[in-house]
């Protein structure tokens, strides 16, 4: 199983643009492209359908080594013993994610300022999402933060640090100049004609551009 801190590319199957019938299908393009690590994200499901969809897809991401994330629901990541679970920062603390889910399952956090940021690591989160870099229709009412404080965020947290929100292939050689080493990307592989080939190219050249750390 890959480890969270030897991961750059994480992928989401959001299921405001995965249908449930294509869960599955999705989960594994995204893994055979190369993703270190997959999260399931269903904002509008109830808890038993996402229960059942990552029920599916666990059987997938393990075949791959890659670690499955929760999105907000610690008791499904409970229940079923995904590798990690992931908190906003409206949800439950890191802490109390920590209680549910247990020490063998890592717990992230979502932050949108560097003060966020370095807040989420003295809670003691596992890796941070920091975003939304540029506005974005995934997460619409969040304001971007750009890519002014990418470099400083690196500086003052020694987590894993997953730049997210707009990123795709177009802008992946900014957000890595700006100090980026790991990214989440959403809807451009989920909306990709191929998407295991997009998944295969953003990540070659995401390693080699990030190979010499
Ligand atoms: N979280 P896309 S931005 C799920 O900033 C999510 O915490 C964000 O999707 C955050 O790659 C975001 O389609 C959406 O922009 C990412």
């Amino acid at each position: 199983m890959k480890r969270i801190q030897d991961a750059r590319l994480y992928g989401i199957v959001d299921l405001g643009y995965v249908t449930a019938a294509n869960v599955e299908n999705i989960a594994e393009q995204l893994c055979a492209g190369g993703v270190d690590v997959l999260q399931l994200r269903a904002k509008k499901l109830g808890e038993q359908e996402i229960e059942r969809l990552a029920r599916l897809i666990l059987p997938i991401t393990r075949s791959h080594g890659v670690p499955l994330v929760i999105n907000d629901h610690l008791d499904i990541a409970a229940a079923i013993g995904s590798e990690g679970v992931h908190v906003g920062q409206d949800d439950d603390a890191v802490a109390k994610a920590r209680a549910v889910v247990g020490p063998a399952c890592f717990v992230g956090k979502s932050t949108h300022s560097l003060a966020q940021a370095v807040a989420a690591q003295a809670e003691g989160a596992d890796y941070i999402g920091f975003g939304p870099l540029y506005a974005t229709g995934t997460k619409p009412d969040y304001v971007p933060v750009g890519l002014d404080d990418v470099a400083e965020v690196h500086r003052r947290v020694s987590l894993p640090v997953f730049c997210i929100g707009g990123v795709n292939a177009e802008r992946l050689d900014e957000i890595v100049a700006a100090g980026a080493r790991r990214v989440v990307v959403v809807s451009a592989f989920l909306l990709a004609a191929d998407v295991s080939d997009d998944v295969r190219r953003l990540k070659g050249r995401l390693v080699e551009m990030t190979k010499s750390e």
